[in-house]
C-alpha cells in the first residue's frame, strides 16, 4: 500500500487515510500545517451536527469523525481496563480478546446526523461476557466509556450493556479495525446512533449512575435509540 507522507498529521498515513483527509492534506501541503491544524480543529468543534463535517469522507460510506485527533496504539500495546464496581478488576490485552468467544454481526450504522452504512460486518465479544469476567457489583447501574484518546466518552445503562448486540469490536468491514475507525478496539452499539460506538477504547468502568458523554454533555440524547431519540424519524432497528 503507498504510503504517503502527509504533513497536517505530522506523520505518514496510509493512502486510505490521505484519501479520507484529502481536503486538510491538501490545504496543509498548500498552506503550511498551522492553517490545516485550525481547520482541523475548527472541525473539530464542529461535528458531527455540521455538514461541514462532510470535507472527511471515509471508505465505505463512512465519514471518520474524531474529536481528539487520531491516537495510534499497536495490538501489542494495547490494554482494555474494566474497573470500578467490579468484583475482579481485570485488564485484557488485545490477544486475551481474541481468545474470548467471538461475535459476529452484520448491521447497519447510522450516525445521527443522517448518513447511515446498511449492512456493515462487524466482529468482537460481547460486552456482557466482559462484564461477566469482571463480575458486576449490585450496586452498579451503568457504564463509563473511556477513549485512549484522552477525551471522548461514552455511557450506557446495565440493561443497555448486557444486550446481545452490543459489542467490544476488533473488525469491522471485513478486516481488522483500522486506525482512523478506532483501532485496535472499539464500542459497537448496534441499536443506536454511532457516538456511542466510541473509537479506540480503553476502559470500562462500572458506576452507580449514568455519566452522560461527550456529545450527551452537548445536548444529544443519553438513550439514543436509533429512530427514537434526537428528536428523528429513522426506522427503528431491530
Ligand atoms: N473516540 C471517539 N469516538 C467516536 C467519535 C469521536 O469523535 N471520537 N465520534 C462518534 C460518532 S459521532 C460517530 S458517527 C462514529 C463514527 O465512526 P467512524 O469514524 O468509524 O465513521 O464514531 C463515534 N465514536
Ligand atoms: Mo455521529
Amino acid at each position: 500500500m503507498a504510503v504517503i507522507s502527509n504533513k497536517s498529521l505530522g506523520k505518514p498515513v496510509t493512502r486510505r487515510a490521505v484519501l479520507g483527509f484529502g481536503v486538510l492534506g491538501i490545504l496543509g501541503i498548500a498552506f503550511g500545517s498551522a492553517i490545516s491544524d485550525k481547520l482541523s480543529g475548527l472541525f473539530s468543534k464542529l461535528s458531527p451536527n455540521n455538514p461541514l463535517s462532510n470535507i472527511l469522507p471515509g471508505a465505505n460510506g463512512f465519514e471518520i469523525y474524531t474529536v481528539s485527533g487520531f491516537p495510534t496504539e499497536s495490538t501489542s500495546a494495547y490494554k482494555l481496563s474494566v474497573g470500578g464496581l467490579v468484583n475482579n478488576p481485570v485488564t485484557l490485552s488485545y490477544d486475551d480478546l481474541l481468545k474470548l468467544k467471538a461475535t459476529h454481526m452484520t448491521k447497519d450504522f447510522q450516525c445521527v446526523t443522517g448518513w447511515r452504512v446498511p449492512n456493515v460486518k462487524w466482529t468482537g465479544v460481547r460486552l456482557k461476557d466482559i462484564l461477566d469476567i469482571a463480575g458486576v457489583k449490585n450496586s452498579a447501574r451503568a457504564v463509563l466509556f473511556r477513549s485512549f484518546d484522552g477525551v471522548y466518552t461514552e455511557s450506557l445503562t446495565i440493561n443497555q450493556a448486557m444486550r446481545a448486540d452490543v459489542i467490544v469490536a476488533y473488525s469491522m468491514l471485513g478486516t481488522s479495525l483500522t486506525e482512523e475507525h478506532g483501532g485496535p478496539v472499539r464500542l459497537y452499539v448496534a441499536p443506536m446512533y454511532g457516538y456511542k460506538s466510541i473509537k479506540w477504547l480503553s476502559a470500562i468502568e462500572l458506576s452507580s449512575t449514568v455519566v452522560p458523554g461527550y456529545w450527551e454533555n452537548l445536548g444529544y440524547a443519553v438513550n439514543a435509540w436509533i429512530g427514537r431519540s434526537n428528536g428523528r424519524s429513522d426506522p427503528p432497528v431491530d
